[in-house]
């Protein structure tokens, strides 16, 4: 049970100028702060050259936000399901048990400030996205329109769905995604019960990726930690950190080799991937692409129906996981 978030007065709680606040003291009493903001200005939706906001202060933006986004990693640093990756499959993993379980609280951290991966595009820089059916049912579901080519269907810009997906998934409120936040570790704990190899996953070790990618520049930056009894794993293949976790469990020797992705074949590479989709070492589900790297599974190239089943599977997986 995570321990309660402080609530009540503190140092963040910044009366809003309708709570009364002394515009012409500022925030703490600076008058060139108070000059800035004329408390009698009316805010007007002008577009004759007379566009007049509310007044801030620049301190209450501050606080606006370093206020939530520290509640939010306080309150998230015991999650009950972690999805490393916001790619479609991630994504997709994340939206299912989001609607699925409003009960969870699950955290997604995604290494770049953009979440979607590989999804804004199609394939070779194209911009329409196909997905090959039954995976149109997942499109309906989120409501992005298609057109229906017989065996599989066409977005007509993968930004559509992915804007879309993410859109859905940021609107549920069990939901908190750390972009720009990068896994760079496993936390992985002795488990003689129920794994034969003795350990299990027990979480994430975090840090911002600008720090990740900078450890060599700096002596040691320390990471943080996020702890949850169930991680969705959905790196990719590719990319700076791509099949983090798979990599990572060979070099923690909980994978004896990684399989490595094979050559293109669409036939084999979508089903591979979705009925593949796994708790690969106890507390650790792999979906998406990242399976490939760490079963040798074929690539399907640009096609994404698998992606958006490999997720919702996963988060089938993590679901059974997190009741057992
Ligand atoms: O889109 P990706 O790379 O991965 P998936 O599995 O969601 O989708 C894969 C899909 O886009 C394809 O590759 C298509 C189907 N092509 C197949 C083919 O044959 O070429 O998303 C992974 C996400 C990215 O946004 C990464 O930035 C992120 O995971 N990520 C991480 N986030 C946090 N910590 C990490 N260590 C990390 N590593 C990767």
């Amino acid at each position: 049970m995570a321990p309660p978030v402080a609530t009540g007065p503190s140092a963040f709680d910044v009366p809003a100028p309708s709570a009364g606040i002394d515009l012409k003291k500022g925030l703490n009493g600076n008058e060139h702060q108070a000059a800035a903001v004329d408390p009698d200005r009316k805010v007007a939706e002008d577009y004759e050259g007379n566009y007049q906001f509310a007044p801030i202060e620049e301190a209450q933006v501050s606080r606006a936000m370093i206020k939530r986004y520290f509640d939010m990693m306080y309150d998230r640093a015991v999650s009950d399901v972690v999805v490393v990756g916001a790619g479609s499959a991630g994504l997709t993993c994340a939206y299912h048990l989001a609607t699925t379980r409003p009960d969870l609280k699950v955290t997604i951290l995604e290494a770049n400030v953009a979440p979607g991966g590989g999804a804004w595009l199609g394939g070779q820089l194209m911009t329409p996205m196909v997905v090959r059916k039954p995976a149109d049912r997942f499109l309906s579901e989120i409501g992005v329109p298609f057109e229906d080519e017989g065996t599989f269907v066409v977005v007509k810009h993968a930004a559509l769905f992915t804007s879309t997906l993410l859109s859905r998934v940021l609107a549920q409120p069990n939901v908190v995604l750390f972009n720009a936040t990068a896994v760079e570790d496993l936390i992985i704990r002795p488990d003689p019960v129920s794994s034969s190899s003795g350990q299990r996953i027990g979480g994430v070790v975090t840090n911002w990726t600008l720090v990740a990618l900078n450890h060599d520049t700096q002596s040691c930056m320390d990471p943080n930690t996020i702890t949850a009894p169930v991680i969705v794993s959905a790196t990719g293949h590719d990319g700076p950190m791509g099949a983090f976790s798979a990599k990572r469990l060979v070099s923690a020797g909980l994978l004896g080799e990684l399989g490595n992705m094979r050559g293109l074949d669409m036939q084999r590479a979508e089903p591979a991937i979705v009925n593949g989709t796994r708790e690969v070492v106890p507390g650790l589900v792999m979906a998406g692409m990242e399976l490939s790297e760490h079963d040798g599974a074929n690539r399907m190239g640009p096609t994404f129906g698998a992606m958006m089943a490999s997720g919702i599977k996963a988060a089938k997986e993590a679901i059974r996981i997190f009741d057992q």
